[in-house]
């Protein structure tokens, strides 16, 4: 079967070498069976947002990958894993929210809902996530994004309450014009 669906995944960092992290998330990304990246975003600097408000934790890279795959949601997540794993995240998995090398997100899935114990898309903090939201925007700011927000990218921004701020640090690239 060769459905193919758009999705995008978000990436973070706040360990190490983050650029370095997210750039192989990147990497890894494009080597996965029946995908290509389309778009990816720049790096965007923010403070952590914790669990625990007094918790202090480094800064966070975030970046975003727009995709054509063949995967389905789940055998995505299952990679995904495996590319964090292979960032060599050391973390206690009972606790949410650590700081971390690696951490890749299925933003959102094609036109799918799915709530279900190993995955959630769209990733329920999207909207009230500014550093989501703004890569998100630079590279694909009319993409509707399906229930419960049911908006494109470009709205959940402009009603995003998050104060957070998000600085970009350095320029993405468009893939069409290096391939
Ligand atoms: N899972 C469910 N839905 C998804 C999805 N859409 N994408 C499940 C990826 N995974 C999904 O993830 C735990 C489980 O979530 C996975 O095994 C999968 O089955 P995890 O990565 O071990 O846990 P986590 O990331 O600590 O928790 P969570 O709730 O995913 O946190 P988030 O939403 O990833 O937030 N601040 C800034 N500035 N930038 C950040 O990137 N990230 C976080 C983590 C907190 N603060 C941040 C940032
Ligand atoms: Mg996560």
């Amino acid at each position: 079967m060769d459905k193919r669906s758009t999705a995008v995944i978000g990436l973070g960092s706040n360990l190490g070498d983050r650029a370095s992290n997210i750039r192989f998330g990147i990497a890894e990304i494009e080597r996965l069976p029946g995908t290509r990246i389309s778009a990816v975003s720049s790096l965007y600097e923010s403070a952590a947002h914790t669990i625990d408000e007094n918790e202090i934790q480094p800064d966070y890279l975030n970046a975003a990958a727009l995709l054509e795959t063949t995967l389905s949601p789940h055998d995505l997540l299952e990679r995904c894993l495996e590319i964090e794993r292979a960032r060599d995240r050391l973390r206690d998995r009972d606790q949410r929210w650590q700081s971390r090398r690696l951490d890749l997100d299925i933003l959102v899935f094609g036109r799918e809902t799915i709530f279900d114990e190993r995955l959630t898309v769209p990733h329920p903090l999207l909207g009230q996530r500014r550093f989501v939201l703004a890569p998100l925007m630079e590279i694909a700011p009319e993409l509707h994004i399906p229930a419960p927000f049911d908006a494109p990218v470009q709205y959940l921004l402009e009603h995003c309450t998050d104060t957070t701020i998000v600085e970009i640090v350095s320029k993405g690239r468009d893939r069409e014009s290096t391939e």
